[in-house]
Order: structure tokens, then C-alpha cells, then sequence
């Protein structure tokens, strides 16, 4: 019963003395607890990228609450409203005539998609696992080892020693729990399932459960995808006794789970995959290998991202206790370890949730518990997706970008069709959101929706990550995608009637009314900054496959004509084409999208750009530093960027406090958002290292609770990797690896130095002062 009365639990813990309390486990890059969860928020996380499980780690009942990436309600489908192309025009001429609130209510009523929201991201179901001994337990500790990717859960009843392991495996596509214990026969259980979908639970061959069903649809009806879980169970010595929808297993020495789930999902516009041939394949290969080669190769697949970087920040006894004490803990100061695990969980989340192969990492990775969940958990564009994949390359984990590289290839198809029937534009298109299906049109109303620069922004990652790796193959892969991503502003930006820039129109600053009772406007900071990049980019990509000259030439001089970025009347970077930052009605909103080009950009900077700089740090004051989950990671980028220490780590602290992370130290928003997970790792690197405005700066940002430390394996732009070691808040050494051949200029404070390195050299640089 323990595992629904954590009072009792307690209690049991408190009469036992200290002999019964669990020890940290061996391995510091761990979370852990001396309770099972309670809530969904305290349930431990593992996944392969595709396949997910929350583990309760209860000891009267186990619970697995299971995802697969494809499970999303619905079908294919396109949301592009063909009446938006006659009122685009009228739209425009409203805006410029300055009646904003019109021109919102048409495109309210002609240029949203068709439905008007999209689809969720949906469960597929908990494993149940209930276990007839429950009473007097001790020595209970759950943990998370995020350097093997494994949950454990051990505790003792009855001078017997139980053990369970669970891990999601990218190398044979399933989900292995095993349940051991010390004393021969002691493991017994009853596994069941259970669903919210439109689904049965049957039991074949004796010893696999099998629950099939359909998707859940747009209204509550069916969907158009068939999807299938199985879990195989074996167990040593003992029975296994199947039931209806249930399988009992007693007197065992040992029992190994194997579950696999499948949808009928191949791709946003096919749906005719086998999910019950696929299962079974699966289950009937990684059937045929021990636990412990099961064990290995995951492992082996996980360290050979998860090893990448080592973090050391120090450590204190703060860092002995459950994970649970040290977020609630106020003193953060004394805990500098807290920070480097938080690091490493965010690329344990993005290994985890992002594959090669899988769906890119939505708003929660692929951790959902519900048919419908917070803003569907999709794929919001306009900063949540985008933060996702901050850490991904200067984290060394470039390979996890894959998934959203072939997300906007299959957008540059959906994107097509919305451009073509919304604006007879070429190219394509992405508005503030996208789901499985790709769906590309302005979705929820036009406050939010009518964003046309969604698309854009993901082109900015599909960059990165050749600037990172350099790989020429890849670039021509991706450049159609970013040829066609400018072709639709080539055919759409408009010429503003008071400056005569060009501009996007219409659009908005995403989410942030201006004075004028609506987001709706004309050439939004944001919107400009984010095409100056696309462009650059595309022209460099152009350069680079040496093709298109004509087309780079009309993309610079399209460049040259947006508008600029301004400074306003406070001081501050103005958020709209006009100084309306001090009149707008939100003057703390979350979303800081203006300031963009500060960071992820680096249009603006500290050294090159200093009077822009300093009118962003005017903005961030004027925003203020509380926020929700992702805006404090964003604020802590941005500050980290101009090179503001302690303002960082003040930052990095409210992240880190229990509003903003959950027990099992997932973002809060609240709710759950995984977007602040892999912001606050993608900050605490910036304020490592910053590879940007053409250098490699080192220690930018190193805050005093930081005296001492090191970092091994971040990467930088031109495919460069660097170990760092510091002491008295000093940087002590530096190498640097070249994986492409080429030079690179580091920076220390006013100290530089350039590099040229063949491929595969490095070169370290000592006594740096
Ligand atoms: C944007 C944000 C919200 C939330 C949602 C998923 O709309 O403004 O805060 O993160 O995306």
C-alpha cells in the first residue's frame, strides 16, 4: 500500500532508524528519491528517442506510463484556408492605415486554418505492475542514472532485497524492465494494462500482453492510425500464469518485461504501417538476447552521446542528498553540483527524446500521460521547439537535430501547398505551430497564429548544425529547404509605406499585444532580425555549393532593404517597427522575441554591437526576470550573452527553485514544458562558452559560485571541440580539436589568440592571462 501513502512510508522509514535509510547511489549524475512517486512530476523519465516511459517506482503497484512518438490524434489532413488569399490584401491595407483591430478580425475570419487548432500528441497507456508483498518496507531509494540512462528502483521487505531496472533501448526499440531479487522465488507480480484510447488489452501465447487500438480524432471520434504495444514476459524458475488481460507471474527468481509499441504512422501522409507485424518483430528479435546484452548495448548507445561532455562545477555535501531536498532547498549556493546535473539532465532529456529517426522533441520531449495535453504538447514554433535544440549542437549532441532537420523537410511540402493557397506565394511557409501532420496554416486565432515566420526560424537550426560539423553533404541536403524558405518572403515581404523597408505583413511579435488591442502589425523586430539570418545563411549556403548567383545577389539586396533594428525613447531595442514598448499592455511578457538577435542570433553583440547591446539589456530590465519555465531560459541565455555573471546565475537559480522545476527536475511553466529543461543547459554552457560573432570566447559569463571547474567536449562553429579548466575564477587551460580542419579565434576577456588546425589536431593553450 506504501506506494499510495508516502505518510506511512515515512513513518516505516522514521521507527527503522537510520540503518534503513537509503544511501545516495554510487553514480553522481544521478536523481534520486527515498519515496515513490506520487505524482506524475516526481516519476522518473527514460526514453529512446521514440519509445517513453514516466517509472512511478511504487511498491505496492509499479506504474509505466507510456508514449510512442507517433501516437498523435487524427489523420492527414490540410488546415490551408483558401479564402485568406483575397483577404490578404485588404488585411495589409488595414494595417498600414493603422486600424490593427480590423485588420485582426478579418484575418480572424478569413485567414485561419481550417480547423482551427491542431492536433494532439496523445499516451498510449500504463504498464501495471502490482506486487502481493507491500508491507514493511525499508532501505527504499528510486534513482536515475543519467550517465547509463537507467531507473532503478530497491528496497527491502522482509530481510528480501527487490530490484527493478528499466531502460528504453535505441538499439532494440523497446522498453526492458527486470524484477530481481535476493533470495531465490521471492519475485511475484501481476502485470496488467490500461488506456485512455479506444483500445483492448488480450493476452497471447500465454505470456505477452497486447493492447491494440486506434487513435483518438479531432472531436472525440476515431483517428486515423492503428497502433499496437506488447509486452513480452519471461521469467526464471517460478509461473507464469496468463489471465484475462493479465498475466501473473509467482515464485520467480527473476522476471525480464520486454515492451514494444508500434502506430501505423510512416510518415505525415501515409498511415498504412502494420503496428501488430512490427511489435512482433521487435519483441521476437531483443527476445532473442540476455538482459545483459540488452543492458550493454543500450548503455553503449547512450555514453557514446552522453560521455561527450563532462561537467564539473564542484562539488559539496549538498550534492548527498535526494534530488527532491536539494531543488527545494532555497540555498542554492551552497550546491554548485545541482547545476551540473541539471546540465547533464537536459542532454540526457535530448538523447532521450530526440533520435535520429524519431520525431523531433515536442512540447514535453515525448513524455505525456494524457489524450490532451497543455497546447497539445505540439510543436510551437515561435520559441518552444526552436529552445529545444539550443543545447543540441554546442552540447555535443548534433546528431539529436536530425529529427527536426526531416521535420522541416516534410514541412517544405506542407508549406508549399499553405503558400500557395493562402498567399500564391512559392516557397513555403510555417506559422507559430506544426503537428505530425505537418499542418503549416495560422492556427488557435490571429493574437497568436498569424506568424509567418515560424518556418524561418527552424532554418536557423538546420544551419547551425552545418556550422558546427561542417559537412558538405549535408548542406546541399538542407539548402533547397532554405532556398524555398526565402523564396516565400521574396514573394511576400511588402514595402512599408513610412521608411519604405521591406517588411512582413501581416504578422505580429509572437504573443505580445501592442497599445493598438492586438498583436497583429507590420515588420515586427523579431520577424527581421530572424530573416537577416535566413538570408545570410542561405546566401553563405549558396556560396558555399558555389550555385544560384543571381538568386544570392536579389537575397542580399532584399536583405539590405528590411527594416533595421531601433532603439526606443526608454533606451530600449524596439519590439515593433514604432516605439510602442512602453505603451504595450504586457510590459513583462514572457516572450522576449526581440531580442533575438542578441541570442539565439548573434546580430547583436556585446563587442561588435555594444549601443544595440546595451538596448537589449534596457529591454531585459524593462521584462523583468520572472517568467515562465522557458522565459527564464531564455532570459538566462540572453544574459549570459551580455556577459553578465551574476545576473546569469540569479537567473539560472530561479530556474532552479521548486516553482520552476518539478522533483523529478522537469521545467515548470507551469505545467510541464521540457523547453526550460533544455534552456537552462543551453545557458549554463553560454555562460561557458560562447561560440559566436566570429570567435570562441571562453569563460564569458563565470559566475563567483563557480571559483573552480571544468568542462571537456563543448563544441563550437567550424567544428571545433573544447576542454576548459578554471581556478579562482580564472580560466587555467584550454585545448582545442579541430574535427574539420580550419582556424578559429579564442577569446579570454581582451585576450585573443588564432588558431589554424589541420583536421584531427588540437592545440592547448596554457597559462592563459
Ligand atoms: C506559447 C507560449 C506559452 C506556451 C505555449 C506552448 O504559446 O506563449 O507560454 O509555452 O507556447
Amino acid at each position: 500500500m506504501i506506494g499510495t501513502q508516502p505518510a506511512l512510508l515515512t513513518l516505516i522509514l522514521a521507527l527503522s532508524g537510520s540503518a534503513a535509510l537509503a544511501q545516495p547511489p554510487a553514480e553522481p549524475l544521478s536523481l534520486w528519491y527515498r519515496q515513490p512517486a506520487r505524482q506524475w512530476v516526481e516519476a522518473l523519465a527514460v526514453g529512446n528517442g521514440r519509445l517513453g516511459a514516466m517509472v512511478f517506482g511504487g511498491v505496492a503497484q509499479e506504474r509505466l506510463q507510456l508514449n510512442e512518438d507517433t501516437l498523435w490524434a487524427g489523420g492527414p489532413y490540410d488546415p490551408a484556408n483558401p479564402e485568406a488569399l483575397e483577404a490578404w490584401p485588404k488585411v495589409r491595407e488595414l494595417i498600414f492605415a493603422g486600424r490593427y483591430r480590423d485588420a485582426h478580425n478579418l484575418i480572424g475570419q478569413k485567414m485561419m486554418a481550417k480547423p482551427l487548432t491542431q492536433m494532439p500528441y496523445q499516451c498510449v497507456g500504463d504498464l501495471l505492475l502490482t506486487f502481493p508483498d507491500a508491507n514493511g518496507v525499508t532501505d527504499y531509494r528510486r534513482d536515475l542514472n543519467l550517465d547509463t540512462a537507467v531507473a532503478t528502483v530497491a528496497y527491502a521487505i522482509d530481510g528480501v532485497r527487490y530490484t527493478r531496472e528499466v531502460f528504453s533501448s535505441p538499439v532494440d526499440q523497446v522498453i526492458v524492465v527486470r524484477l530481481t531479487a535476493d533470495k531465490p522465488g521471492k519475485v511475484a507480480f501481476t502485470a496488467g494494462m490500461k488506456t485512455p484510447q479506444k483500445a483492448s488489452v488480450t493476452v497471447e501465447s500465454s505470456h505477452t500482453l497486447v493492447m491494440q487500438g486506434v487513435n483518438g480524432g479531432p472531436r472525440g471520434g476515431a483517428g486515423a492510425l492503428k497502433f499496437q504495444a506488447r509486452v513480452a514476459i519471461a521469467a526464471s524458475g517460478g509461473r507464469v500464469v496468463p489471465g484475462d488481460g493479465q498475466i501473473t507471474v509467482s515464485g520467480a527468481d527473476s522476471a525480464l518485461l520486454l515492451v514494444a509499441a508500434a502506430t501505423s504512422y510512416k510518415s505525415f501522409k501515409d498511415v498504412t504501417g502494420d503496428p501488430e507485424a512490427l511489435t512482433k518483430e521487435t519483441i521476437a528479435k531483443a527476445s532473442g538476447k540476455s538482459f545483459e546484452a540488452l543492458l550493454q548495448d543500450h548503455v553503449a548507445a547512450h555514453q557514446t552521446l552522453f560521455r561527450r561532455v563532462r561537467l564539473d562545477l564542484g562539488t559539496t555535501p549538498a550534492a548527498q542528498r535526494p534530488t527532491d531536498e536539494r531543488i527545494r532547498d532555497p540555498n542554492k549556493e551552497n550546491d554548485p553540483q545541482l547545476a551540473a546535473l541539471y546540465f547533464q539532465f537536459g542532454r540526457y532529456l535530448l538523447i532521450s527524446s530526440s533520435r535520429p529517426g524519431c520525431q523531433p522533441a515536442n512540447l514535453q520531449g515525448i513524455w505525456n500521460d494524457s489524450m490532451n495535453p497543455p497546447w497539445q504538447s505540439k510543436y510551437t514554433i515561435n520559441i518552444n521547439t526552436e529552445m529545444n535544440y539550443w543545447p543540441a549542437e554546442p552540447t555535443n549532441l548534433g546528431e539529436c537535430v536530425e529529427p527536426l532537420v526531416a521535420m522541416v523537410m516534410d514541412l517544405t511540402e506542407t508549406g508549399a501547398r499553405t503558400a500557395k493557397t493562402m498567399y500564391n506565394a512559392r516557397g513555403w511557409v510555417t506559422h507559430h505551430n506544426a503537428d505530425l501532420w505537418r499542418a503549416s496554416a495560422p492556427i488557435d486565432g490571429p493574437q497568436w497564429g498569424m506568424w509567418p515566420t515560424g518556418g524561418a526560424w527552424l532554418c536557423l537550426h538546420l544551419w547551425d548544425h552545418y556550422d558546427y560539423c561542417r559537412d558538405q553533404e549535408y548542406l546541399a541536403r538542407i539548402y533547397p529547404a532554405l532556398k524555398g524558405a526565402v523564396q516565400f518572403f521574396l514573394d511576400t515581404l511588402v514595402e512599408e509605406p513610412k521608411h519604405k523597408w521591406l517588411v512582413t505583413c501581416p504578422s505580429l511579435s509572437p504573443e505580445n499585444g501592442h497599445p493598438f488591442g492586438t498583436s497583429i502589425c507590420a515588420g515586427p523586430t523579431m520577424d527581421m532580425q530572424i530573416l537577416r539570418d535566413l538570408f545570410t545563411n542561405c546566401i553563405r549556403a549558396a556560396e558555399t555549393l558555389g550555385v544560384d548567383e543571381d538568386f544570392r545577389e536579389r537575397v542580399a539586396a532584399t536583405r539590405a532593404r528590411l527594416a533595421p533594428n531601433q532603439i526606443g525613447s526608454a533606451g530600449q531595442l524596439q519590439e515593433w517597427l514604432e516605439d510602442w514598448d512602453m505603451k504595450a499592455p504586457e510590459m513583462r511578457h514572457r516572450h522576449v522575441s526581440h531580442l533575438y538577435g542578441l541570442y539565439p542570433s548573434d546580430q547583436i553583440h556585446v563587442r561588435t554591437t555594444p549601443d544595440l547591446a546595451a538596448a537589449v539589456r534596457k529591454s531585459l530590465e524593462i521584462r523583468g526576470d520572472e517568467a515562465t519555465g522557458w522565459g527564464i531560459g531564455w532570459r538566462l541565455n540572453l544574459w549570459a550573452r551580455l556577459h553578465d555573471a551574476e545576473h546569469a546565475y540569479q537567473i539560472l537559480t530561479m530556474l532552479l527553485r521548486p516553482e520552476r522545476t518539478y522533483p523529478n527536475m522537469f521545467d515548470a511553466h507551469p505545467p510541464f514544458q521540457i523547453d526550460g529543461n533544455f534552456g537552462g543547459t543551453s545557458g549554463i554552457g553560454e555562460m561557458l562558452l560562447q561560440s559566436c560573432a566570429g570567435e570562441i570566447e571562453l569563460l564569458p559569463a563565470l559566475p563567483k559560485a563557480w571559483p573552480r571547474g571544468s568542462v571537456t567536449g563543448l563544441r563550437a562553429r567550424g567544428g571545433f571541440e573544447l576542454d576548459l579548466q578554471w581556478q579562482d575564477g580564472k580560466l587555467v587551460n584550454v585545448t582545442v580539436r579541430s574535427l574539420a580542419g580550419g582556424s578559429c579565434r579564442l577569446r579570454y576577456g581582451a585576450v585573443t589568440r588564432d588558431l589554424s588546425l589541420p583536421k584531427g589536431q588540437s592545440a592547448r593553450w596554457d597559462g592563459v592571462e
